[in-house]
């Protein structure tokens, strides 16, 4: 087999690359290792910056999500003094969208479908070879091994994917912070505590209330990493979320049954190599940033755009600087989302080590939040995204 991108990964960053070179007649093939329904039921973002709901519809996928989406044009944060909104409209005149990512997800296999694009599911042992000559991707598939010759692959399979391993360790550069604590999270078949999302600061620890519709809830508490989420028991959750979110929010909350209880871990991730040769990186292969900021899927998304334009020019017109400033120009915008991610987990949430010093500069932080509109102003602009 013969095609113009092998794309490994068939999460969002590697199906909206699939849509958008496909629209412009640029042969790809998706390698996913999974099955379409697992990439399905995995429950993850909820949040899309302004640019990433741009680029959704440049790739077709706007009609559900203008129908289904919720513009939200704030969130609130909660601190021991009480609870404030930040007001993005009027802060930078802008919003965000919340829709969550498995209908993001869901609606770009539609368009793929629509279009006729080849994804292998269940594609297995997947590994690009020869990335400084003639590429080519081979796996496994009913026990059988395939080749896939090709001009460029598109490593978008995640923190966990093989692309980023084939980069040798001495071409290699990575720099991490992982946080002492996660989050346990559940989605509930509930109505939202509120009208948008409540980020909490609490001296119990972080909480967060999050939605995805008028009748679905995405709840969030920070726990130490070595919890079990199955010993938590709905009650104990709900009670302990409740201690974390302000009276007037917790006494008339919905509570009921959780569909999905897990725990995620948190961590700031980057890979300042995200081209290697015929082989270029995008998303979480590329850099994880903790959930507090609300950025990773839009990170992923936001790679995309400069991924695809430095391959539509390359295709278009032999035009290689797109791709050759790929890696700088992606990681531009990375590096302001991993400050943002850190910064917002900063100031959220209760850390092992805080003393009093610490204690008195998060309170501060979230002082200048409530009383400086520049400060205010400056969140929001990241909050609803940079521009591309
Ligand atoms: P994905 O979604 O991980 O998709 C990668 C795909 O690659 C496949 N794969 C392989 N395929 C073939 N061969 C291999 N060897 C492979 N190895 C892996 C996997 O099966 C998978 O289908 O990466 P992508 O596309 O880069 O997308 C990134 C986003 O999924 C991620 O950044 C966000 O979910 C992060 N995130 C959030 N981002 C936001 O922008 N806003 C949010 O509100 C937000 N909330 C969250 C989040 C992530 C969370 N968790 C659980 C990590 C909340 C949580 C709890
Ligand atoms: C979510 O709804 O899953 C969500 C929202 C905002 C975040 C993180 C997760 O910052």
């Amino acid at each position: 087999m013969k095609t113009n991108v092998v794309i490994i990964g068939g999460g969002p960053s590697g199906l909206l690359l699939s849509q958008l070179l496909n629209k412009a007649g640029i042969g790809t093939v998706v390698l996913e290792r999974r099955s379409r329904d697992y990439v399905l039921s995995r429950i993850r973002a909820g949040v899309l910056e302004s640019g990433t709901v741009d680029l959704l519809r440049r790739a077709g996928c706007d009609a559900r999500m203008d129908r289904e989406g919720h513009p939200h044009e704030g969130c609130y944060l909660s601190t021991e003094r009480g609870m404030f909104r930040v007001d993005f409209r009027d802060l930078c005149d802008n919003e965000v969208m919340v829709y969550g990512q498995t209908e993001v997800t869901e609606d770009l296999y539609a368009a793929q479908d629509a279009i006729g694009a080849t994804i292998v599911h269940e594609a297995m042992e997947v590994m690009p070879h020869d990335l400084d000559g003639s590429p080519y991707v081979t796996y496994e598939k009913d026990g059988e091994t395939h080749r896939i010759a090709c001009d460029f692959v598109a490593g978008c399979d995640g923190y966990h994917g093989v692309s980023r391993t084939v980069i040798p360790a001495d071409r290699k550069h990575e720099i991490e912070r992982v946080y002492p604590f996660g989050w346990l999270g559940i989605l509930s078949r509930t109505k939202p505590a509120a009208d948008e999302l409540i980020y909490a600061n609490h001296p119990r620890g972080f909480a967060l209330a999050s939605m995805r519709n008028e009748n679905l809830s995405r709840y969030y508490i920070q726990v130490p990493m070595e919890d079990d989420p199955d010993k938590w028991s709905d009650d104990a959750f709900w009670a302990e979320l409740k201690r974390r979110l302000p009276d007037e929010v917790a006494d008339t909350m919905e509570t009921g049954a959780s569909i999905d209880k897990s725990i995620a871990p948190l961590r700031s991730y980057v890979c300042t190599t995200m081209r290697h040769g015929a082989l270029f990186l995008a998303g979480d292969a590329a850099h994880i940033v903790p959930p507090t900021g609300a950025k990773g899927l839009n990170l992923a998304m936001s790679d995309i755009h400069y991924l695809s334009e430095g391959l539509l020019a390359w295709y278009g017109s032999g035009e290689a600087s797109g791709l050759e400033t790929y890696s700088d120009r992606a990681l531009l915008r990375v590096w302001r989302a991993i400050r943002f991610s850190w910064w917002m987990t900063s100031i959220l949430h209760r850390y092992p080590q805080q003393d009093e010093f610490d204690q008195r500069m998060q309170e501060m932080e979230l002082e200048n939040l409530r009383d400086l509109d520049a400060a205010r102003r400056a969140m929001a602009l990241n909050y609803v995204g940079l521009p591309l």
